[in-house]
C-alpha cells in the first residue's frame, strides 16, 4: 500500500454506481469510512465535493475528491497499484478495451438513462429491441474470454456490469419482460455467476442484488 491514507466513499445503499466502488475497495483491501447520503436530501459535504453533478458515489482520498464511478475506479487502481490484484489490465490495448465496454455498459443499460423503462407502447418496444441488440454486441464480445481478468478474481469490467444486476432485474419486473436470459445471453451469466461466488461479492453484496 502506498501510504497511510484516509479514504472515505459517499454513497447510496441502492446505487450501482456506489456499490461498484465498495466492491473495488474490498477487493483490493483498501480500509475506508463509508458514509450513507440521502440523496433526497443531499449533505452539504456531498455537494461540496461533488459540486459539478451533486451525485454518488463519491470518493475522498486524503481529504481530495474524485467523482464519476468509472474515474474512481481508475484512480483506485492506479493509486493501490501493488495490490496484487488488479482491477485493469496492464496491456494498454486491452486496458482501452476493458474502458470502451465499461462506457457503453453505463450508456446502453443503466436505468436512469435507459429508454425502457422511459417510455410506452411502441416505443417502449423499440427500445426493448436496442437493449436486447445492445446486450448481443456486449455478449458477442465475451465470447471465448476467461470470466475473470486474471482467471480468479474479479476485474473492472465485473464490477461495472455485477453492480448493475438488480437494476435489470427491477426493469424486467416493471415491463414484464425478459431483458437478460442465460440462453440469450451464456457468457454474461456465466461471469456474473462467478463473481456472485467470489468471496468479496459473497461477504459485501444482498444475494438479491446479483440475482442472476
Ligand atoms: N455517471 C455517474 C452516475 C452517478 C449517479 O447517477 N448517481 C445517482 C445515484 S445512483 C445520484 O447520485 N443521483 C442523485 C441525483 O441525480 O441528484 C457515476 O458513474 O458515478
Amino acid at each position: 500500500m502506498a501510504e497511510v491514507s484516509e479514504v472515505k466513499l459517499f454513497g447510496m445503499w441502492g446505487s450501482s454506481y456506489s456499490k461498484r466502488v465498495e466492491l473495488a475497495l474490498k477487493l483490493k483491501g483498501i480500509p475506508y469510512e463509508y458514509v450513507e447520503e440521502d440523496l433526497y436530501n443531499k449533505s452539504q459535504l456531498l455537494l461540496h465535493y461533488n459540486p459539478v453533478h451533486k451525485k454518488v458515489p463519491v470518493l475522498v482520498h486524503n481529504e481530495r475528491s474524485i467523482s464519476e464511478s468509472l474515474v474512481i475506479l481508475e484512480y483506485i487502481d492506479k493509486y493501490w497499484n501493488n495490490s496484487p490484484l488488479p482491477l485493469l489490465p496492464h496491456d494498454p490495448y486491452q486496458r482501452a478495451k476493458v474502458r470502451f465496454w465499461a462506457n457503453f455498459y453505463d450508456q446502453k443499460f443503466l436505468t436512469s438513462s435507459n429508454p425502457v423503462i422511459r417510455s410506452e407502447g411502441e416505443e417502449q418496444e423499440k427500445a426493448i429491441k436496442e437493449f436486447l441488440e445492445n446486450f448481443k454486441v456486449l455478449e458477442e464480445d465475451f465470447a471465448g474470454k476467461f470470466h475473470f481478468l486474471n482467471g480468479k478474481d474479479p476485474g473492472f469490467l465485473d464490477f461495472v456490469m455485477g453492480s448493475s444486476v438488480c437494476n435489470h432485474r427491477a426493469i424486467e419486473e416493471a415491463i414484464g419482460a425478459d431483458l437478460i436470459d442465460p440462453q440469450r445471453n451464456p457468457m454474461f451469466f456465466t461471469r456474473m455467476t462467478a463473481l456472485k461466488d467470489h468471496p468479496v461479492v459473497k461477504d459485501h453484496l444482498m444475494t438479491s442484488w446479483l440475482n442472476v
